[in-house]
């Protein structure tokens, strides 16, 4: 499941109380003031991970309490200060403030951190306040409360693109020869086992967020081979990836590989069969692919765009593609 939003408290650490202390030492009947500072409550920090996907980590706590800070005791000891607090989410979350919604921060990039709930300043001991008119000062300082806030974390990583196919049409490879996942690939059906997401960077200021779907098979719809629940994951793609294996080792027709998802497709919902939909055949370096490239074209009667995933060839051209769908160009 792709948890894409949460509501979550967090709440710096109070700082640790100053401490009055003076010191005893036998011979010093009247000692100084020896009261340490309290520590710094902990922060709450969120920090940006990359290969997270989903929110489901972060959903399973409601609140976020940074640790308080000690206070400070005699013989001038400073409290230790709170443990920070460390939320990672996915790369792409919006964090919101929940009462107004507004965008607090992008977290876009991996390794950026937002301080989102400062910890509470320690208290002086009395140490600090000891002056030469007052040398035995009878207090100290209270602790800070810490900073808390109630936030959203949104995460707009949806994916734009979902690509699904038979078992073993390269579905894997395509998505890591274009972005930096790193999703298992073999020779063998149902290599990937549960979705997976990839960032395509093209140029400045455009990516899209690219869904590896499990293999499909007949039946998908109705829950064979969990299919139900993999197409779900794509209900809000904006476009389907439609892969091919153009030279499949058991010598099917590519048309039969087609239309086998492609009724997965349309019986699972009239809204995901109506999805703009590139067709692709992969595999384009296995002999004679050019000539079942035209065969498949003219047997669904629709245009092709044959890649090798392991070569590279027209994955640029597919690319464009996409960003032509994602991006259309104003009239
Ligand atoms: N010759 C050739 N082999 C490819 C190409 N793309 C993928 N393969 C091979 O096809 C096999 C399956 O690739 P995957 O990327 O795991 O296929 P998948 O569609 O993700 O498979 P599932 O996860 O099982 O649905 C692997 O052995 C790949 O090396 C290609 O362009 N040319
Ligand atoms: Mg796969």
């Amino acid at each position: 499941m792709f948890v894409d939003e949460v509501q979550i408290s967090v709440a710096g650490g109070k700082g640790g109380d100053g401490c009055v202390s003076f010191r005893r030492e036998k011979f010093v009947p009247r000692g100084g003031p020896d009261g340490g500072n309290g520590g710094k409550g902990g922060g709450v920090i969120i920090v940006a991970q990359e290969g997270m996907t989903t929110l489901l980590d972060v959903a399973k706590r409601r609140e976020y309490m940074a640790q308080n800070g000690r206070p400070g005791t005699g013989k001038k000891r400073h409290g230790l200060s709170g443990e920070d607090i460390t939320i990672r989410v996915p790369c792409g979350t919006l964090v919101k403030n929940a009462q107004t919604g507004d965008v607090l921060r992008d977290m876009k990039t991996h390794g950026q951190r937002l301080v989102i709930a400062k910890g509470g300043r320690g208290g002086f001991g009395n140490t600090h306040y000891a002056t030469p008119t007052n040398q035995t000062p009878r207090y100290a300082q209270k602790g800070r409360k810490g900073e808390s806030r109630d936030i959203v974390l949104e995460l707009k990583l949806l994916a734009d693109v979902g690509l699904v196919g038979l078992p073993n049409a390269g579905k894997s490879t395509l998505l890591s020869r274009t972005s930096a996942a790193t999703p298992k690939i073999a020779d063998y059906p149902f290599t990937t086992k549960t979705p997976y997401l990839g960032i395509v960077d093209l140029e400045k200021f455009r990516r899209f967020v690219m869904a590896d779907l499990p293999g499909l098979i007949e039946g998908a719809h109705k829950g064979l081979g969990m299919g139900d629940e993999f197409l779900k994951h794509i209900e809000r793609t904006r476009l389907i990836v439609h892969i091919v294996d153009i030279a499949p080792l058991d010598d099917s027709a590519p048309e039969d590989a087609y239309r086998i998802i492609r009724n997965e497709l349309s019986s699972y919902s009239e809204e995901m069969a109506s999805k703009p939909e590139i067709i692709v055949a992969n595999k384009m370096d296995m002999t004679d692919s050019e000539e079942r490239l035209a065969e498949f074209s003219k047997a669904i009667d629709r245009k092709v765009i044959g890649i090798s995933a392991v070569t590279g060839k027209n994955l640029q051209r597919l690319l464009t593609e996409i960003a032509e769908v994602l991006w259309p160009a104003k009239k």
